[in-house]
């Protein structure tokens, strides 16, 4: 098992890795913004999951220090990329329940961005339904801070979680991150068909755009691209990739 004493080390020792996965528009292919995800390089296990730690590290309250070095990370990788780039990208980070609701957030985001000389307009926070639910009115006037400062905001994994219209509604969002659940195979499953297009609609009608996360096959793609979904995401156009190999990406992928 992984224990808090081995994060705390790998926190020390500088451990872990932020990688990168292109959400390109739609229409083109052009990749518009990086989703960060972050990797662990266990000094014996080798590559952990985030899926492994993070749960353990929101336990144990050190999802505070690692969200932050995510933060600081990858505003400063994508400035330093869009220096080069003539169409600037945009960095999402996940951020972890506890991390939303600590008071020093917001600082920590003015810092990440004074640090890298990342315009908030390139940097995207992600959270979940779940993350939101505890205390909406606090979520809100949160939310509102964000986007005053021009940082934009998606609803990540959509549809999973105790899913809420009225979130869709009222609260200062851009962007609804539609889950691979329904995604996969979306051309054989009529269910799953029926609610993608449904949120998408939906969505279009409240000016929120949609990405369509786990597109794995080039059916895919095509179906999300005639359901006029905006972004898409997944292994089909690429994995999650090192910062090095980020760079070298083509700027279209289709
Ligand atoms: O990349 P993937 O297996 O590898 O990620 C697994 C889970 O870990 C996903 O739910 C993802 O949102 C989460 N995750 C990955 N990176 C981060 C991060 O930097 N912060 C938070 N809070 N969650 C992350
Ligand atoms: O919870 P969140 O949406 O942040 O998690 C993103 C997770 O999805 C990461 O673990 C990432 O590696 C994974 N992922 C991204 N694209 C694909 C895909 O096309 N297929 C599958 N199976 N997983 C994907
Ligand atoms: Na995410
Ligand atoms: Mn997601």
């Amino acid at each position: 098992v992984i224990i808090r004493r081995e994060l705390q080390e790998a926190i020390q020792e500088n451990q872990f890795e932020a990688y990168y996965q292109p959400i390109v528009d739609a229409s083109t292919g052009c990749v518009r913004s990086v989703e960060t995800l972050i990797r662990w390089h266990h000094p014996n296990k080798g590559l952990v999951s985030p899926g492994v730690f993070m749960p353990i590290a929101e336990q144990t309250g050190q999802i505070i220090a690692i969200g932050r070095w995510v933060l600081e990370r990858a505003c400063h990788d994508i400035a330093q990329l869009n220096a080069t780039r003539e169409d600037p990208l945009v960095v999402a980070v996940n951020i972890s329940p506890m991390q939303f609701r600590r008071s020093g957030f917001m600082d920590e985001i003015k810092e990440a961005l004074r640090n890298s000389g990342l315009p908030p307009s390139l940097l995207e926070l992600e959270v979940t339904e779940g993350t939101l639910m505890s205390n909406t009115e606090q979520a809100v006037a949160l939310l509102n801070e964000v986007r005053d400062l021009g940082i934009s905001v998606a609803l990540d994994d959509f549809g999973t979680g105790f899913s809420s219209l009225s979130y869709l509604r009222d609260l200062p969002i851009s962007k609804v991150k539609l889950d691979r659940l329904f995604i996969s195979g979306i051309s054989r499953n009529v269910k799953n068909a029926a609610i993608v297009q449904g949120v998408i609609t939906m969505a279009h009608h409240l000016e929120l755009s949609v990405v369509a996360e786990g597109i794995e096959t080039k059916e895919e793609q095509v179906d999300l691209q005639q359901r006029h979904c905006n972004l898409l995401q997944g292994f089909y156009f690429s994995k999650p990739v090192p910062f090095d190999v980020l760079k070298y990406l083509p700027p279209i992928l289709t």
